[in-house]
């Protein structure tokens, strides 16, 4: 499936590095560009033929980012930003695939990356205070940190739904999508899942198959991206201040989803909380934040995700809105959420969702009310009888977020003891970059730092520029180890669910929580403060000589 590298499979035999990085997806190369800087030897592991992580995964029709292209991209060379031009507001998985490639060769990553292989395991040795690390293909080596840059939305789910493996036809996953696309012209398509994959490749796939069946279980609240060209003159505009837009996206500000790229801007919430407002007030901010487009809209009242009031107020918005689109009562019924409050599951930004199914060739199927009994070969059948039957299964079923990655590594620190024990109930993290017992160790966008409810970028810049700076504090002040002091952890693991506890994210059930897998310990894994509080703190602990962190020489 994958397109070779063209690189061949060499091996590393007990090589020594300074750093080994897990990945080679935006983190990693931005990290190992980085360590080079610094005059550190590294090496990457990567499983993809070449670099984008999960760009190079999710390949499906309709892929692209929901931060703003400009917004979402390297802001560390000032060249890079001049020479790159977005094509749209919102980039397409190719052309961001593209813009990962060009950032390769640009600073000559990939000779340091060895692809297609995985790692299986890390373990630390106390004597040497040494990582060594494997791979699937065998090689082995050694370095004084690892770091995981392995992605949160990397491990796919697979879901429990009887008979998957004996459907005939060809079944296609969303994060494993076929490197030279599909045709589905002329067939029958059933697609199950109906979160921010799905709604992306639904009216895409729609628009080219036969007919299109989707499995919804749970609705999802959609706004429009209002996606469109970028208009060069504007993005002249944009450049001139690119310092600082990109400082506001260190802030947060827009969420760190994009600024100011589509005039009238929002910039940030337009008002604390609706209380006190009239309904037409309200009605009419909310009108604006749909029509500008974008995850900008939950953003708009800045209450939504603290005050249940608020919520009620958007959520109905959407609803009504869900309702105003789709022609058949029953279908908007059954695509208007009910059981969370909005933003509490990744709010969706697509290109003719709910307008998709007043399509002739597309129908909704509640597997809510009536659940799939079994899928079969030529389709499958509900558990009240009903059969629905298609050519091709598309899988849009999610992924074993934030930790799902980490754990499928056999990860041990400090006296052998194994991450997957460590975190047996939930992950356990000091500001989402250390763990305690496990020396030299970063995570990169872990679980305990805002990672997913940010522009992913800002975060992954931000951490790999405090990974770096803290490794090069070690080397001046000659420390070669560096581990999350056990009490700076259970402190920031209380902050972190203190705050998720007071918004109503924990209402969610989604992959936020690990609701999303079976038997996974339930708990909220991003830090929800925000980018510009969660900055502040990192910079002070860095600042104070990272303090909750233990060195040792
Ligand atoms: O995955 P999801 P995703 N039987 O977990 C359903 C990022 N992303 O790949 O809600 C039937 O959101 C499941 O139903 P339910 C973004 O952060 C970003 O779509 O569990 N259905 C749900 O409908 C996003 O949040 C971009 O009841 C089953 C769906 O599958 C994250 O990735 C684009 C099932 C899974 O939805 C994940 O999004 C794409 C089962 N057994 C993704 N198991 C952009 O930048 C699961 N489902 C725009």
């Amino acid at each position: 499936m994958s397109s070779s590298s063209q690189q061949p499979l060499e091996h590393d035999d007990n090589e020594e590095f300074d750093v080994i990085v897990v990945g080679a997806g935006f983190a990693g190369m931005y990290l190992l560009h980085r360590l080079r800087g610094m005059g550190l030897s590294a090496r990457v592991y990567e499983t993809g033929a070449s670099v984008g992580g999960t760009w190079y995964w999710n390949r499906y029709p309709g892929a692209r980012c929901d931060a703003e292209s400009l917004a979402y991209s390297y802001s560390f060379s000032r060249e890079l930003e001049d020479e790159w031009n977005w094509s749209e507001r919102y980039a397409t998985q190719p052309e961001i695939l593209r813009y990962a490639e060009r950032v390769a060769a640009k600073f000559d990553l990939k000779r340091d990356i060895r692809f297609e292989r995985r790692v299986t395991r890390a373990h630390f040795d106390d004597a040497s205070g040494r990582w060594t690390v494997e791979t699937d293909r065998g090689d082995r080596a050694s370095a004084r940190f690892c770091v995981m840059a392995t992605g949160c939305l990397s491990v796919p789910q697979v879901p429990q739904i009887a008979g998957l493996e004996d459907f005939a036809g060809p079944t296609y996953w969303t994060s494993k999508w076929p490197h030279d696309g599909v045709d589905f012209a002329g067939r029958r398509v059933g697609i199950i899942g109906t979160g921010s994959s799905a709604i992306q490749a639904i009216p895409v796939i729609a628009a080219q198959a036969k007919h299109l069946t989707v499995f919804q279980r749970t609705p999802n609240f959609s706004v429009p991206a209002c996606n469109a060209p970028l208009d060069p003159k504007f993005v002249d505009a944009f450049k001139a201040n690119y310092p600082g837009h990109r400082q506001n996206h260190r802030l947060g500000m827009g969420a760190g989803f994009g600024d100011l790229t589509v005039e009238p801007h929002p910039g940030g919430p337009a008002i604390e909380t609706a209380a006190g407002r009239s309904e037409k007030e309200v009605r009419e901010l909310l009108e604006k934040y749909w029509r500008i487009g974008g995850a900008h809209f939950i953003g708009a009242i800045a209450d939504t995700m603290m005050n249940p009031d608020t919520n009620r107020i958007v959520a109905d918005f959407v609803r009504g809105k869900i309702r105003a689109t789709v022609k058949d009562p029953a279908t908007a019924d059954a695509l208007c959420p009910t059981s969370h409050p909005i933003g509490t599951k990744r709010i969706c930004v697509d290109t003719d969702y709910y307008e998709t199914f007043n399509r002739a060739n597309v129908k909704l199927v509640d597997i809510r009310k009536n659940p799939i009994d079994r899928v079969d070969a030529t389709g499958l059948r509900l558990q009240n009888g009903e059969r629905h039957d298609f050519d091709a299964l598309v899988l849009a079923t999610g992924f074993d977020a934030m930790t799902g990655a980490l754990l499928k590594i056999d990860v041990r620190g400090a006296g052998g003891r194994s991450l997957r024990d460590a975190w047996a109930t939930g992950p356990r993290t000091y500001l989402g970059i250390g763990v305690a017992g496990f020396p030299n160790l970063f995570t990169i966008t872990g679980p305990g730092s805002p990672s997913v409810l940010s522009n992913m970028l800002v975060s992954i810049e931000q951490h790999v520029d405090w990974t770096v700076a803290c490794i090069d504090y070690m080397r001046k002040n000659g420390y070669r180890r560096i581990e999350a002091q056990q009490a700076s952890q259970d402190q920031w693991v209380g902050h972190v669910n203190e705050v998720a506890d007071a918004t109503l994210f924990p209402q969610g059930g989604s992959w936020y929580l690990g609701a999303n897998i079976p038997g996974k310990p339930r708990v909220f894994m991003p830090y929800a403060a925000g980018v510009g509080v969660y900055r502040e703190i990192a910079d002070r602990v860095a600042a104070n000589g990272y303090e909750g962190f233990a060195f040792a020489r």
